[in-house]
């Protein structure tokens, strides 16, 4: 009598048992795990996106996923926040709560972070900076940065400008220049505007008008049909991102505009910045844009590798900047000198494409 009771609940605690298990193995796998996410070995890393508005950050968001797949050992939740800081802050709050292991976040705008990283800071999970920067009270409310030195940028197309007038004989007094803006108050608006605009001061040329283009096309062209009804005498534009050069470009070109470095016989100047889109660099090869100041969107095995770091107990930089160059469509200027290192000139011809 006693063995058989003995029988029936070992008989009962296996079902249970297999019950367990199949419950487990019958939980959804893949990007978006939900319920209790850590009972397996993947690191699970939460990445709150600006968005989808720009070559630059479909790249950038391809360069992220492919690093955290599953086969590499990590479960991706990825939030695109559509170029809105409530979506982001509502995200890293719905990460916390999911005790994700990491939080990395691509912050759209600089300021406004401070409670929500607090309450990352309190539930012990490391957030990691990526691209644009925060501009917080306490730097202990992430863990590390990584991403371009954008007024560096600037600086660097502005200088290849320079050298460029020079070379041509164009005095300063000549060169009449529009700044198309990306999103207002993000890390790369902020820096190439001040960039650009210290340099303008400095070379004395003539800015004729600030436009904000949210690093889109269809800004780009809005910003660029809204300073032509008012400035015909620009020949120069200086776009802070691609997409926004090539919604000037048709612009330009639909009101009988040639774009292109041949300033002093009508063409306009267009300079942007990034350079890993495949119709911007075609714009180069083709002489419509004349330099473009080089931001790497490759961050997926930069963010990885901090990752790895803390895993091992190590402690990151905290702060790692991108090394840039430039490209251009002219082998006339070689190399552009900022703060005390060369950086070169890449020459875009059809053969790159
Ligand atoms: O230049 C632009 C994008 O923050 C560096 O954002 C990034 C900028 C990039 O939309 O194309």
């Amino acid at each position: 009598m006693k063995s058989r009771l003995a029988n029936a609940i070992s008989i009962i605690l296996i079902i249970c048992l297999l019950c367990l298990l199949a419950g487990c193995s019958a939980r959804p796998e893949g990007m978006e795990g939900s319920g209790d996410i850590k009972d397996d070995d993947l690191i699970v890393v939460g990445f709150s996106q600006v968005g989808s508005e720009s070559y630059w950050r479909n790249v950038n968001s391809e360069s992220m996923k492919s690093v955290f797949s599953k086969d590499n050992g990590y479960r991706l939740i990825f939030e695109d926040a559509q170029q809105k800081q409530t979506n982001q802050i509502t995200a890293i709050r719905s990460f916390i709560q999911r005790e994700v292991d990491y939080i990395v976040l691509a912050p759209v705008v600089e300021t406004g972070w401070d409670t929500v990283l607090s309450e990352a800071k309190e539930a012990n999970i490391p957030v990691i900076i990526v691209d644009r920067r925060v501009d917080v009270d306490d730097e202990s409310l992430f863990t590390c940065w990584v991403g371009s030195d954008f007024e560096l940028e600037g600086k660097m197309v502005c200088m290849w400008m320079s050298k460029f007038f020079n070379l041509k004989g164009i005095s300063p007094d000549k060169i009449h220049v529009a700044d198309i803006q990306g999103t207002l108050g993000s890390s790369a608006q902020l820096g190439r505007t001040k960039g650009f605009q210290e340099m303008a001061k400095m070379y004395g040329w003539d800015v004729v008008a600030y436009e904000e283009g949210e690093f889109t096309k269809s800004k780009g062209k809005e910003a660029m049909s809204v300073i032509l009804r008012s400035h015909d005498d620009v020949n120069v534009v200086y776009c802070e991102n691609d997409s926004e050069a090539l919604g000037a470009i048709e612009v330009l070109e639909a009101s009988g505009r040639k774009c292109g470095n041949d300033i002093e016989n009508g063409e306009v100047m267009i300079v942007s910045f990034d350079g890993f889109n495949e119709e911007a660099r075609a714009a180069v090869a083709a002489g419509k844009i004349s330099c473009i100041g080089e931001c790497n969107p490759m961050h997926g095995p930069r963010v990885e590798s901090i990752i790895r770091k803390l895993e091992a107990g190590e402690q990151p930089e905290k702060l790692q900047y991108v090394l840039e160059g430039i490209f251009s469509d002219t082998s006339e200027i070689e190399t552009v000198m900022i703060s005390g290192q060369e950086r070169a000139v890449t020459v875009i011809t059809d053969k790159d494409l």
